[in-house]
């Protein structure tokens, strides 16, 4: 046993510190992109990481780079790290284990004095909820040369604020964005910690789980033009009626996924704006967000492609306009064979049960992929809650978690 054990206090003070920079404290962890919570809350992960050793970097999107320098520094690194923006109300574990395990697996790395060739890097992703953007996983996206200087420029939050008029007010160099993709075979190897967020491994009675695929998400931002009228003088059949357009095509969404086959496609109508959003008025306008996901990519494609068929016939049938406007069409993204058997060893070496698995939800790990090896490991979600104030982890899961990727890091970094 080269490592020492992760301290689970460490990873209890640094998780509840960090879920003191919160814009909602009453309902669970608010931490928006760039909101004086979460800039809070980087600079102070930036000092936990200075404090253990980390020299510390930001590119042009503000994804933070802790790095471990090793013996060979010239050697492609390897990643760890996840994000600490959250959703709404969300719990305080989801993307934060995963920067605070890492930052744990370097301090046990680095107080063991162990030789270790490739530098380690903890890295905290911009923007991994689409929570102000739309979009999801945007500092990752940017770095697999996914997201433009000019496709950020069009990205903007609820008050018509873009993200690179954001950017620029905080002090990023947009000149450098450019410089922000990363080319294959710069990085060895990425591994990321999160927690479930299902139920998988509490119902198996596992601490850990090892990602072999990362489910990929589609998004539509959808609008119904329909007409707004009287709910007690329009008569049933001169109606068309914008919710009840939403609310068909939500219906038909369940239907295909439950009719999928692949057991891991999802569907979720989660946003839905009604307008004029009054008692007595037939709606005339709605908006609402599509989220599709799955494993498969050809059998998303085959979900979306009956979904616009489905709008098409609804469109005609209820005499509305409804316009679908694709956000993105993400590709699920599968483990790296070698970093899983890494993972697996860890597991036997310290007689750690683990179940291999899907990831319903998508990580940055989905986009750094695109030009790393990736792997995942999982800690369980109590009750198999997250995006929530009731979201759990147990703080021995995660430092069991932390073991496996210490050991992990330490092996890839010697390879
Ligand atoms: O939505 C997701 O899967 C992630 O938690 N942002
Ligand atoms: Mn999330
Ligand atoms: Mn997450």
């Amino acid at each position: 046993m080269v490592l020492k054990p992760a301290s689970e206090l460490n990873i209890k003070n640094i998780l509840e510190k960090l879920n003191t920079f919160n814009s909602d404290p009453k309902n669970g962890t608010t931490r928006i992109l760039f909101t004086k919570p979460e800039i809070e809350a980087r600079n102070y992960i930036k000092e936990e990481m200075k404090k253990n050793g980390l020299t510390i970097r930001e590119d042009s999107i503000g994804n933070i780079f802790g790095t471990l320098k090793g013996n060979n520094p010239d050697l492609s690194p390897i990643w760890t790290g996840s994000h600490i923006d959250t959703v709404i109300n969300a719990g305080m574990f989801d993307g934060m284990t995963g920067v605070v395990a890492g930052i744990e697996a370097a301090r046990l790395i680095k107080e063991a004095g162990v030789q270790h060739k490739r530098n380690i890097e903890v890295i905290v992703y911009t923007s991994e909820e689409p929570t102000r953007f739309g979009l999801g996983c945007l500092g990752s996206r940017a770095m697999a040369g996914c997201l433009s200087l000019e496709q950020a420029k069009e990205l903007k939050d609820e008050e018509g604020k873009s993200l690179t008029e954001v950017l620029e007010s905080l002090g990023y160099n947009l000149s450098e964005f450019h410089k922000i993709p990363v080319k294959k075979g710069e990085v060895f190897a990425a591994v990321e910690l999160h927690v479930e967020q299902g139920g998988v491994l509490e119902a198996l009675g596992l601490p850990i789980g090892i990602v072999k695929t990362i489910s990929a998400p589609t998004n539509f931002e959808v609008s119904v033009k329909g007409k707004q009228s009287h709910a007690g003088s329009t008569p049933m059949n001169l109606r068309h009626d914008a919710f009840l357009v939403c609310s068909e095509i939500a219906l038909e969404l369940e239907k295909l996924a439950k009719e999928s086959d692949s057991e891991d496609t999802v569907a979720t109508v989660g946003q839905v704006n009604v307008l004029p959003n009054a008692s007595n008025v037939i709606s005339g306008e709605v908006h609402f967000s599509i989220d599709i996901r799955d494993s498969n990519y050809e059998i998303k494609c085959k979900l979306v492609k009956e979904l616009m068929e489905f709008v098409k016939e609804l469109e005609k049938k209820r005499e509305v306009i409804i316009e679908m406007k694709q956000i993105n069409d993400d590709v699920p993204t599968h483990s790296d064979d070698k970093i899983v058997k890494i993972l697996e060893e860890a597991c036997n070496e310290k007689n750690i049960y683990y179940h291999k698995m899907v990831s319903g939800a998508f990580h940055d790990s989905m986009m750094v992929g695109r030009f790393a090896p990736i792997a995942m490991i999982f800690v369980p979600s109590k009750d198999g809650i997250s995006h929530s104030p009731d979201e759990w982890s147990d703080y021995d899961d995660i430092a069991k978690g932390t073991d496996i990727l210490a050991d992990a890091l330490l092996k890839l970094s010697n390879s």
